[in-house]
């Protein structure tokens, strides 16, 4: 890693860069289905050899820094070589072949892109995961996934070896540290002297790339299959409209590297387009750092969760107007009218809505310049076909609610998910006719604006979070003062919904301290599983609404959260 200030002049590049509209000029149209594609070879070492000819500026393709006052700069020459180092990492010493799986829970720390790219050039499968699991979380994705390998830090390597002992696939532990683990691999040691000669796999479009967990209504969450579709989709002409990335742009993703949000945004689409992505580590959010961070560095595009804007808006009195900004984009959970407009008062700067899954990727938006509807997220981008559709799959007329379907016949779209792996009565029930039904509610105006309107089953979408009740349940049912409860959502003005847990107590607690009882609670669900998923309102009740053949009526609860009773 080359942690320097050096040789580094930021005002003219970002001010004369070359704009390419993509890597390999556009080979392909928004219909096409090449029979090979490899994000690696196809993209990555395009702009490195492009930077070799000269015909891209001297900006780096990844720009990292961090509280402390550490940067690290990496070209795209750099990235080809040092990526190329993890893919022989991975097959000659760590023994995991085209196929493997390798679980990969990491923060922002600059191996994370090494390690994906160097993935996707061994054709080993990536199963990003965000960095607030516990062991629980852990052990459910190693088990359920068969992984060959796993790759973390210090802070959840204990947590790993715990559970070690039940995962019997798990082959290789690989560690991103700065200190050796015993039973660890030591990944920092081993790029160093790694080859930096390697011949990438030629991927099918249609091979697996990628695993994105992903929550349900009931029971663990679903294993979302993507093939290297996902990264060839960020190249088609249609997405490209989306961001219109330049290389003289810095593109700022703020999304965590456990998301496909992260996968979209850190990677396949700054990077097709040749750009920089910038990166703060963030430990921790704080819409003050985000604030000083925007004023501090040439970033010109920035994407983020709508909770992050908002945030910053509620949290920040003093002035939004950023040197560089031009464009700002927003996906993960739906955004207020009043937010948008706030944001290009206070910034002057607009903010466009994206839509997807961990399913689908980016599926519509408001492309850079079109009109903006507030409260809308724009349109399909093909070559998805969104339509809006019934229960038995036939397209509803305009303006009329109902689910959010992609077309998927007689074509599946390049891009959308494969399948849930392992789980063909999951994969077969998302399936609705010729469509593809998401589970999101919401209606089409006439010139094809989307305008999202709910879930149609109970999970939660938490400032960004995807979270299914049945997790959270699962987690408060192991504490001794709950006898049984019902998760729902309840609205929330930072983070529009947040987990509402209804409780009924044992009766050795029913004396308790309520209060106390609710933090104990918070905290015991906060130990065992993601904190994110913490139940941030708790009511305690005699009994729980039930149908006549015993199943808790959620929808009932959340009617009430929201007035609608
Ligand atoms: O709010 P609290 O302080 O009570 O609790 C927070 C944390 O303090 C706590 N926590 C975190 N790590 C912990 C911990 N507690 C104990 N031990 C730990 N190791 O747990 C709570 C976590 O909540 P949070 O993550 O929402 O935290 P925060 O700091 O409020 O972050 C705000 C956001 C906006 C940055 C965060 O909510 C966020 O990143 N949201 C966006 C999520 C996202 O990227 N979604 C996109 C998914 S992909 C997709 O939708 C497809 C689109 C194509």
């Amino acid at each position: 890693i080359r942690k320097s200030y050096h040789g580094f002049h930021p005002a003219p590049w970002y001010l004369c860069c070359r704009s390419l509209s993509g890597a390999g000029t556009l080979r392909w149209n928004d219909y096409d289905r090449p029979k090979e594609f490899n994000f690696a070879s196809d993209v990555l070492d395009y702009w490195t050899q492009m930077e070799q000819e000269g015909k891209r500026g001297p900006n780096p393709a990844l720009w990292w820094v961090n509280n402390q006052g550490d940067e690290v700069k990496w070209s795209f020459r750099e990235m080809t070589d040092l990526s190329r180092r993890a893919a022989n990492v991975f097959t000659q010493t760590c023994g995991l072949q085209q196929g493997d799986r390798l679980a990969l829970i990491l923060p922002r720390v600059p191996e994370w892109w090494l390690v994906v790219i160097g993935c996707i050039r061994a054709g080993i499968i990536f199963m990003p995961g965000t960095t607030q699991m516990k062991a629980k979380d852990i052990l459910y994705r190693l088990q359920v996934s068969k992984a060959q390998g796993i790759m973390t830090t210090d802070t959840l390597a204990p947590e790993v070896d715990s559970l070690v002992s039940e995962c019997p696939a798990l082959k290789t532990k690989i560690l991103v540290s700065d200190h050796s683990r015993h039973g660890w691999l030591d990944f920092r040691s081993l790029i160093k002297s790694a080859s930096p000669d390697h011949t990438c796999i030629k991927s099918k479009t249609l091979d697996p790339m990628a695993i994105f967990f992903t929550s349900g209504t009931t029971g663990f969450p679903k294993m979302a299959k993507h093939s290297h579709g996902l990264a060839l989709r960020s190249f088609l002409p249609s997405c490209r409209k989306c961001l219109q990335l330049k290389t003289s742009d810095v593109l700022w993703s703020i999304s965590d590297p456990g998301w496909i949000l992260a996968v979209l945004g850190c990677l396949f689409e700054p990077w097709t387009s040749g750009s920089t992505l910038f990166i703060h580590h963030l430990p921790q959010f704080d819409p003050k750092v985000i604030q000083e961070t925007l004023f501090k560095y040439p970033i010109t595009q920035c994407l983020a969760a709508p909770a992050v804007y908002r945030m910053i808006l509620q949290q920040i009195p003093t002035s939004l107007r950023f040197p560089t900004l031009e464009h700002c984009i927003t996906g993960g959970e739906a955004l207020l009218p009043e937010e948008q407009e706030e944001w290009r008062r206070r910034t002057g700067v607009l903010l466009y809505e994206v839509y997807g899954q961990s399913e689908t990727g980016i599926s519509c938006g408001t492309l850079r310049g079109m009109k903006i509807k507030p409260g809308s997220m724009g349109i399909s981008i093909p070559p998805f076909d969104i339509q809006i559709i019934d229960e038995k799959g036939n397209i509803l007329p305009l303006n009329t609610e109902g689910n959010i379907g992609i077309r998927i016949k007689p074509t599946k779209p390049i891009g959308l998910f494969m399948c849930y792996e392992d789980n063909p009565v999951k994969t077969a029930e998302v399936e609705c006719g010729d469509f593809y039904n998401t589970g999101d509610r919401a209606t089409m105006d006439e010139e094809g604006y989307i305008w999202f309107l709910g879930r149609n089953d109970d999970i939660i979408n938490s400032s960004g979070y995807r979270i299914g009740p049945a997790e959270v349940e699962n987690a408060l049912a192991e504490h001794p003062a709950v006898a049984e409860s019902a998760v729902v959502s309840s609205p929330d003005p930072i983070r529009k919904e947040v987990v509402k847990a209804f409780i009924v107590l044992t009766p050795e607690f029913l004396s308790h301290d309520q209060d106390h009882l609710t933090q104990e609670l918070q905290q015991h669900v906060k130990s065992v599983t993601a904190p994110y998923k913490y139940p941030r309102k708790v009511e305690f009740v005699p009994e729980l609404p039930k149908t006549i053949t015993g199943k808790i009526k959620r929808s009932e609860l959340r009617k009430k959260e929201f007035g609608q009773l």
